[in-house]
């Protein structure tokens, strides 16, 4: 018989696991009873820098279970929130039919070539969750550019910046009564408008993985010296439910389609009470990143059961040092 071989890549000296993610004391850091008008719930929300503070893009859901998407902002993105009193954006299904049932799960990342944010959103519509994007300056008016990829597809993000002179956008479609799985798909673009060259970027596991069967983008890519940093969640099926948790991966700097390393093993998961329980248990979804250049530190933003928004930090040297060591991906549709 072999003996068992996995070893974790995160061990203390006493040989218990080594977290790379430490949650504030303060969480949950924002919950519907934050909100001045009548809410359900905010979660999964995008993050970015605006004016020197931390701007957070939630998703809010209604009392009619339509999501809507409401800015709070902070200095030390932690306390003091100054959030809008009424939606910031919200659905506009006579506009925008695809937006019939509400938009979910923002994710931002800033182009500097454009000098503007890029909002990448699940648009809830009749035909399925499908990706919508909206550009802005100001985080007041948003200029819609309506679906990006027809449904079953959401978890999109734009690379900050163009790669060998095209867009790059991750997302994760999903095809219904095939295969089972959903896996995380790379598209490029010349124009932000028309959308080809698609090809999988990395397949969700198989059986007892903690992300087989389902994958998908957590927060955007972080461009690093070393490569692109890339957060994902992973579903794993339960007879009680599924558990959401997040792993990493690196992506070559110049040729994201090549996954240099994943991890084998999840690097957060739901513990804490807040994270267990709520309108679906047991899920953490990083949605967003603000990362202090000076320091290295890292804020993860991020929905605790579906029910409010969390925060976590994290260096970001030691979540190079783990991903380093974490194997070369073969990223093969079958483990
Ligand atoms: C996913 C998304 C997320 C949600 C998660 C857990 O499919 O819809 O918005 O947090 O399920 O319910």
């Amino acid at each position: 018989m072999t003996a068992y071989k996995f070893e974790t890549k995160l061990k203390n000296n006493d040989n218990t696991f080594k977290e790379l993610f430490q949650r504030h004391p303060a969480n949950p850091i924002l919950t519907a009873k934050n909100w001045s008008y009548p809410v359900n719930t905010v979660f999964n929300p995008g993050a970015t820098i605006f004016h020197s503070r931390v701007l957070l893009l939630a998703r809010v859901e209604d009392r009619r279970g339509f999501s809507h998407l409401t800015k709070a902002i902070s200095e030390d993105g932690v306390t003091n929130w100054q959030i809008d009193d009424a939606p910031t954006l919200e659905p506009d299904p006579d506009n925008y039919p695809e937006e019939l049932w509400g938009i979910e799960d923002p994710r931002i990342t800033w182009l500097a070539e454009l000098g503007k944010w890029a909002i990448t959103y699940t648009a809830y519509s009749r035909g399925g969750p499908l990706v919508a994007m909206a550009l802005t300056d100001d985080f007041v008016k948003f200029d819609r550019r309506g679906p990006v990829m027809p449904p079953e597809d959401k978890d999109a993000a734009l690379f900050p910046r163009r790669i060998n002179g095209k867009w790059a956008l991750i997302h994760r479609p999903i095809a219904a009564n095939y295969v089972p799985g959903a896996h995380i798909w790379l598209s490029y673009s010349d124009d932000l408008a028309h959308w080809g060259d698609r090809s999988v970027l990395m397949h969700a596991r198989r059986g007892a993985w903690w992300d087989g069967g389902k994958i998908g983008l957590a927060a955007p890519p972080l461009e690093t010296a070393e490569g692109w940093l890339l957060f994902y969640h992973g579903v794993k099926k339960t007879a009680s439910g599924s558990i959401y948790r997040l792993g990493l991966a690196l992506l070559d700097l110049e040729d994201p389609h090549k996954v240099r390393h994943r991890s084998d093993e999840w690097v957060f998961g739901p513990t804490e009470r807040y994270e267990r329980e709520g309108d679906v248990d047991d899920v953490v979804f990083p949605s967003g990143l603000v990362l202090d250049d000076k320091t290295g530190l890292l804020k993860m933003y991020y929905g605790g059961a579906d029910s409010c928004i969390a925060m976590a930090t994290a260096s970001l040297g030691d979540l190079l040092e783990y991903i380093r060591k974490c194997p070369e991906s073969k990223n093969e549709a079958l483990y």
